[in-house]
């Protein structure tokens, strides 16, 4: 019922900082589900007239669906890459046993990178040993038959219609990263003149995906504020603001702050209103119970109206989404039957994040927030935003794009609170 793929990606950012990412980005015209398949004699080749994200872009894999004849003429198979006057800038061979096998598969076969601009053209000759696969559903006009010395386009003349037929044949090539231009163009925070950040945002290819705001206590180095905006495209000018506040979590007791959340896009069923801020957490349901991962849902106005775990399964919903949901079943019904939490057992341990000044982020632990109210009043478990520390604040931003790039970039302008 709820969406969670957004804190799998802040967790995935989260996972694959650091790490040694290989940014390839596919082109493809197919849409990945065959329909039909062919082999083709000795001239003839399979080609796909692709156009480069950018000039100069270096390919440097071919992707191609495809499987062995049962009794292949030949062995070998050819790559060829032409430019879009026909000139051929790049060519592999290789054996086509060593490399495809008995079932329909993608194999990625490594060509020697080569910069292509504007179109170009993608030829596989298979020499009757190797079955393409095609799909028909969404005829691209891009997919050709081709022939060397010289090289030339052919006759479309096999029996498939040329507008229903997509050579199963991809581009990979590297995506560069995005660039980011930071300024603080207003740099002190209140409620009633928030601090404005503007991010300008370039990535050669066109392939953006997410821009995140952290502003950072510069004493603690501990996140007061994200924000999380979608992006595409390749050039972006994005806005954030921050009023000089932090998110708290309180249970009547006791409080914690800096709480990492995330904002959420809940599809609009009603339920909006009461699922509207997530944060992540560690669930223990009983003292010696094991702790999982868990996103605590909270509503505009602060209340806790949902727990529900890393595998989707719901330990805890309010009464009120509970009549959203279903308006016959009664709550006191349902919570025996559904709701796991105990009350004064149960802890959460939220989340902060940090980020050091040469590290990357990382996610803190809060000391555990026990749940010692009643479930009729949803736990009096709150998230609400309080006003930040006097001080100064550095502003973070972290861009990605959609071939996994992450880039991050810190102001060298903060933003205070007086
Ligand atoms: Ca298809
Ligand atoms: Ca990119």
């Amino acid at each position: 019922m709820i969406m969670m793929h957004r804190y799998l990606a802040v967790i995935l950012i989260l996972i694959s900082q650091g790490a040694l990412c290989e940014n390839f980005v596919s082109l493809a015209y197919d849409d990945g589900g065959m329909e039909d398949a062919v082999k083709m004699d000795g001239i003839r080749g399979h080609s796909v007239l692709f156009t480069a994200p950018y000039d100069n872009w270096t390919l440097s894999r071919v992707a191609i669906y495809g499987k062995l004849t049962p009794k292949p003429i030949s062995d070998p198979f050819i790559i060829e890459v032409w430019d879009d006057d026909l000139d051929q800038v790049s060519k592999v061979t290789d054996d086509a046993v060593l490399i495809f096998g008995n079932e329909f598969e993608w194999v990625l076969v490594d060509i020697p990178d080569v910069n292509v601009s504007r179109d170009f053209f993608v030829s596989f000759y298979e020499f009757e040993g190797i079955y393409t696969g095609i799909d028909r559903d969404s005829g691209s006009g891009r997919s050709l038959i081709t022939a060397g010395d010289p090289n030339r386009v052919l006759e479309w003349d096999i029996e498939l219609p040329q507008n229903e037929t997509n050579w199963m044949i991809r581009a990979v090539g590297h995506s560069p990263p995005p660039k980011i231009g930071l300024e603080v163009l207003s740099d002190s925070a209140s409620p009633d003149s928030p601090a404005m950040i503007e991010a300008k945002i370039k990535d050669p290819d066109h392939n953006l995906k997410s821009a995140l705001l952290y502003v950072v206590n510069n004493k603690s180095r501990e996140v007061v504020w994200s924000d999380f905006k979608a992006l595409d495209g390749g050039e972006k000018e994005v806005q954030f603001f921050w009023s000089g506040t932090m998110y708290q979590v309180s249970n009547g007791r006791t409080s914690i702050a800096p709480v990492f959340v995330t904002d959420n896009d809940v599809p609009d069923l009603g339920y909006g209103a009461y699922l509207n801020i997530s944060a992540l957490c560690l669930l223990q349901l009983e003292p010696d119970a094991p702790q999982i991962y868990a996103f605590a849902y909270f509503g505009d106005d602060g209340r806790f109206n949902a727990l529900v775990d890393y595998l989707g399964f719901a330990h805890y919903i309010s009464q009120d989404v509970l009549n959203i949901a279903s308006h016959d079943v009664d709550y006191m019904n349902y919570k025996k039957g559904n709701i796991t939490l105990v009350k004064d057992k149960s802890r959460l341990i939220f989340y902060k994040m940090v980020v050091p000044p040469v590290q990357d982020p990382y996610l803190a632990s809060h000391r555990p927030v026990v749940l010692s109210k009643s479930v009729l009043f949803n736990y009096r478990l709150e998230l609400e935003e309080v006003s930040a520390d006097p001080g100064d604040y550095l502003v973070v931003v972290e861009v990605e794009d959609r071939a996994s790039n992450i880039v991050i970039e810190k102001g060298e302008a903060g933003v205070y609170i007086i």
